[in-house]
């Protein structure tokens, strides 16, 4: 249910479910933590894709999974979150390396979710967003209701959230929620030239710049000044940041390890 391909420094993730739209079953997110699993502890990937195959990235929860037969307990959606999800959520952006959503369609509950935790979000233009937890008596779940409002402000969030409108992708971009929209057939292009450029530079400074970014919601400036020293001190000790500073006085083009 997930294919998973590493070329140039670059890992490729497609949740492959495309006749249900990449909706998850517990095979698809067991799979995807086995993926990122494996990017964690390959030095030689550099940059990760997330897309999906056929024409949705991801409709969140497979919903058939979650039936309930008459007289039967519901599953314990919670349970699920903290087994499951929430851990997938975690890894994900604590992986020491960039992270490209290439959006290729729709975008729904956990799905979207999933997409938004990703570092840099690129969608084609006939991907759309949906906060479609509403629709089912949920909640915006996978980080939806931390990340959106900050991504969009409360107003806009809260109106995805209690109304699941579908937000298509130019106007995703238009109110900062993703980095940016493209042609439908540039798309996995457009995400792989930016991941392999990305493979090639400082990969343990732009890990400690996500870690910066990724503290600096709940910290006060202080703390976040506090923060920066410790993170700049751990990069100006890399090897790529001596490279850089050489091959810029040198004025040639810096040949970066990643360390
Ligand atoms: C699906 C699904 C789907 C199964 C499309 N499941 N089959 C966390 C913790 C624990 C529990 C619960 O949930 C969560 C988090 C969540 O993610 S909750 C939110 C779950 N997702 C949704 O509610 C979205 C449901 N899907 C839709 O609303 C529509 O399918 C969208 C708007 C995504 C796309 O609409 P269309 O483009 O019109 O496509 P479609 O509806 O015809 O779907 C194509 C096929 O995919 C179809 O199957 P079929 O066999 O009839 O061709 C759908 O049944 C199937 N599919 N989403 N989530």
């Amino acid at each position: 249910t997930i294919l998973f391909d590493i070329a140039e420094g670059v890992a490729t993730v497609t949740l492959n479910r495309p006749d249900k739209l990449n909706s998850f079953t517990g095979q698809m997110r067991s799979e995807l933590r086995d993926a990122l699993k494996r990017i964690e502890s390959d030095k030689a990937v550099r940059a990760m894709v997330l897309t999906g195959a056929g024409r949705g990235f991801c409709a969140g929860q497979d919903l058939n999974d979650r039936a309930v037969k008459p007289g039967d307990a519901p599953p314990d959606t919670g349970a699920t979150l903290d087994q499951e999800y929430n851990p997938l959520i975690r890894r994900l952006r604590a992986l020491e390396l960039p992270v490209i959503a290439a959006v290729n369609g729709v975008a729904a509950g956990a799905g979207a979710n999933l997409a938004l935790n990703c570092d840099i979000v690129i969608a084609g233009k006939s991907a759309k967003f949906i906060q479609a937890f509403c629709k089912i008596g949920l909640i915006p779940d996978c980080g939806g209701t931390w990340m959106l409002p900050r991504l969009i402000g409360r107003q806009r969030a809260l109106g995805l959230a209690l109304l699941g409108d579908t937000l298509p992708a130019e106007k995703a971009l238009e109110w900062g929620m993703i980095w940016d929209c493209v042609a439908d057939d540039v798309l996995a292009q457009t995400a792989n030239d930016m991941a392999r450029h990305l493979a090639t530079q400082p990969t343990r400074g732009l890990s400690l710049i996500k870690q910066a970014f990724n503290q600096s919601p709940t910290h006060t400036l202080d703390q976040q000044l506090d923060l920066e020293r410790d993170l700049q001190r751990m990069a100006g000790k890399t090897e790529d940041y001596r490279e850089g500073v050489t091959a810029f006085l040198e004025k040639r083009k810096p040949a970066f390890k990643g360390e």
